[in-house]
């Protein structure tokens, strides 16, 4: 059977798990449908997801449609949910991007597509809500244009408006398509606003494709592309997600290349280690149906691998590979976790590490002033649903503290030609490095590193390791411990020893090295910043932004009802209250990652 493997993207409450639902029971893969706000949506099964009404991991179901599987993830919109969306998108070969006709391009929206542009999903755009009032179809597709710079071409029509919508015209094959009663039934369409609307579809092809429009109509049925990938060539598969249920751990995995059956013995190409297949598992929200094996093009569940992580590559020992791994967020915020019991104190490190490893984007440390345990994450809502997480499924009586940005530090002002050398010759194998390094601001807030050493005086994989040792020193800053960022190392020169050279040595240095040559630098303190987006009817306009203004926050646009600013992230906590209550329920507004600014 053909496959495709589609991702449904929006921003949150757009309707994706909604609209999943109803491809479910559409293409017959469940006989009823469940609503978001009854709790009884298939993808939406997560206790949490239930009772806050949306989706919080990616769910993965698959149904079949004209001779084709498809396998569907349900992705959240919420943007401390953000990483789940691009871990997802690494290994969808296509999506459907929802668009609500009212609200139109919504900032995760957009956030979403800009991920789908860096792994090259093509998508198609679907608007939903097209019963509501004040749904407006062209006003979507002119907005989709102009932000997305995108020539998106409509390819159907509503038939009807808002509580009176009936089903759509299909522009490429010219017909009606209704439901009525929940039947669906086509009749040819001749109406003048449909042969309007095809000519204008045409005349658009014809601009961007000259000739190619037949050719195009006929593949028009078949928009988003099928999965390539060999059967017969070696295994390469891709950990995309992996749940620590009761039941037992579940590794998802999208299969590349070669096909894999149940008790092979693979290779994890990050950790370097051998893991035995245990069943495989084909999956529909919660409920798994066991198969025999997957083949390339594949997204499957698989029980018994027992440590490989999000984002390694399971393989042939003998004839290893590495895919290109989804990017993950840096944590914006983070929180202290204590547990009320003795008990529970001792059983936390366990279960938070259980955690971590179903969701990346959390980590977890000790501060070692406090000696309490830090949570972080990308906001407020992903720590109070990961905490939530450990009292529900953990079993454990906890408490979260207040929450905190995290920081970061960065270089304002560098030093040149800071020496550092590592001796340790005391008998028996000794450790010797020398190296010099000059520190400079970077542009942006990355990690760069060069190497001016000449005449060979350091061997290049010495170098290599005096630059993963500089990596270990961006852990912890000079300020306060915050993990630095936007700093240029230059290593300028060095020296070996004969005998007690080794790149452990060079490495140590590096980190050892870097970290001196820090404690000289100016530094600066910076915090995370959000792009905020506000809807607020008129009247109460001005108490938002004379309270954006206390929050420290920069009006970048204000257009009727809407406006947008850069406010701190630290400034954000309990904004919903406090919005709620100067709009008197009425506004809403949504949050981006917008960098970093200089702490004041
Ligand atoms: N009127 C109307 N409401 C809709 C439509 N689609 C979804 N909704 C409602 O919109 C709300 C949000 O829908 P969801 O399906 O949860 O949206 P979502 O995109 O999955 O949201 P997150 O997963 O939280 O990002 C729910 O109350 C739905 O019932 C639609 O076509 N018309
Ligand atoms: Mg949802």
């Amino acid at each position: 059977m053909r496959v495709r493997n589609l991702g449904i993207l929006a921003h949150v409450d757009a309707g994706k798990t909604t609209l999943t639902e109803r491809v479910l029971f559409a293409t017959g893969a469940v006989h009823r449908y469940g609503e978001v706000h009854d709790g009884n949506t298939v993808t939406d099964f997560d206790p949490q997801e239930r009772d806050r009404g949306i989706t919080i991991s990616a769910a993965a179901v698959n149904c079949d449609w004209s001779g084709h599987r498809l396998n569907l993830i349900d992705t959240p919109g919420h943007v401390d949910f953000a990483d789940e969306v691009e871990r997802s998108l690494r290994v969808l070969d296509g999506a459907v991007v929802v668009f609500d006709a009212v609200a139109g391009v919504e900032p995760q929206t957009e956030a979403v597509w800009r991920a789908a542009d860096r792994y090259q999903v093509p998508r198609i755009v679907f608007v939903n809500k097209l019963d509501r009032p004040g749904a407006d179809l062209d006003a979507v597709v002119a907005d989709i244009r102009q932000r997305m710079r995108v020539a998106a071409l409509v390819v159907q029509l509503p038939l009807g408006r808002e509580g009176g919508l009936t089903g759509v015209v299909d522009l490429v094959r010219m017909r009606r398509v209704t439901w009525i009663d929940g039947r669906m039934a086509h009749e040819p369409a001749d109406d003048a606003e449909a042969r309007k609307a095809r000519q204008r579809l045409e005349e658009q092809v014809a601009e961007r494709h000259a000739g190619a429009l037949e050719e195009l109509l006929d593949a028009a049925v078949d928009y988003l592309p099928e999965p390539d990938g060999d059967p017969a060539a070696d295994l390469a598969a891709l950990v995309f997600k992996v749940q620590v249920p009761r039941s037992g751990r579940l590794t998802y995995l999208r299969v590349y290349d070669g096909t894999l059956r149940k008790g092979d013995v693979v290779w994890d190409a990050v950790a370097q280690r051998a893991e035995r297949v245990g069943r495989i598992l084909r999956v529909q929200a919660d409920r798994h149906t066991e198969v025999a094996e997957a083949r390339a093009g594949d997204i499957v569940a698989v029980a018994g691998v027992k440590a490989a992580q999000a984002g390694t590559t399971l393989c042939h020992r003998a004839r290893p590979v590495l895919l290109e791994t989804p990017r993950g967020s840096d944590p914006l915020v983070c929180a202290a976790v204590e547990a009320r019991t003795r008990a529970d104190a001792v059983r936390l490190p366990v279960v938070l590490a259980a955690l971590v490893e179903q969701d990346p984007s959390l980590s977890v440390r000790i501060d070692p002033e406090s000696g309490q345990t830090l949570l972080s994450g990308l906001g407020e809502l992903h720590l109070e649903v990961a905490v939530e997480r450990l009292r529900r499924a953990g079993g454990l009586a906890v408490t979260l503290g207040r929450p905190q940005v995290a920081l970061r530090e960065t270089v304002t002002r560098g030093v040149s030609g800071v020496r550092y050398r590592h001796v340790k010759q005391d008998g028996g194998a000794g450790q010797f490095a020398d190296i010099v390094l000059d520190v400079a601001p970077a542009d942006g807030l990355g990690f760069t590193f060069a190497s001016t050493v000449t005449g060979g005086r350091v061997p290049a994989e010495y170098i290599r390791a005096v630059e993963a040792g500089c990596r270990e020193a961006l852990a912890d800053g000079p300020l306060g411990g915050h993990r630095v960022v936007g700093v240029h190392v230059t290593l300028v020169d060095g020296g070996t020893h004969p005998k007690d050279s080794s790149e452990l040595a060079f490495r140590a240095t590096g980190r050892f090295g870097l970290r001196a040559a820090l404690g000289g630098c100016a530094m600066t303190l910076l915090e995370p910043v959000s792009e905020v987006t506000v809807t607020s009817p008129a009247d109460t306009l001005g108490a938002v932004l004379g309270d954006l203004a206390g929050r420290r926050g920069r009006i970048t646009a204000t257009t009727g009802e809407t406006v947008i600013a850069v406010v701190p992230l630290a400034a954000l906590f309990g904004y919903a209250t406090r919005l709620r209550s100067h709009t008197h329920g009425r506004g809403s507004y949504t949050t981006r990652p917008a960098g970093y600014r200089p702490a004041v």
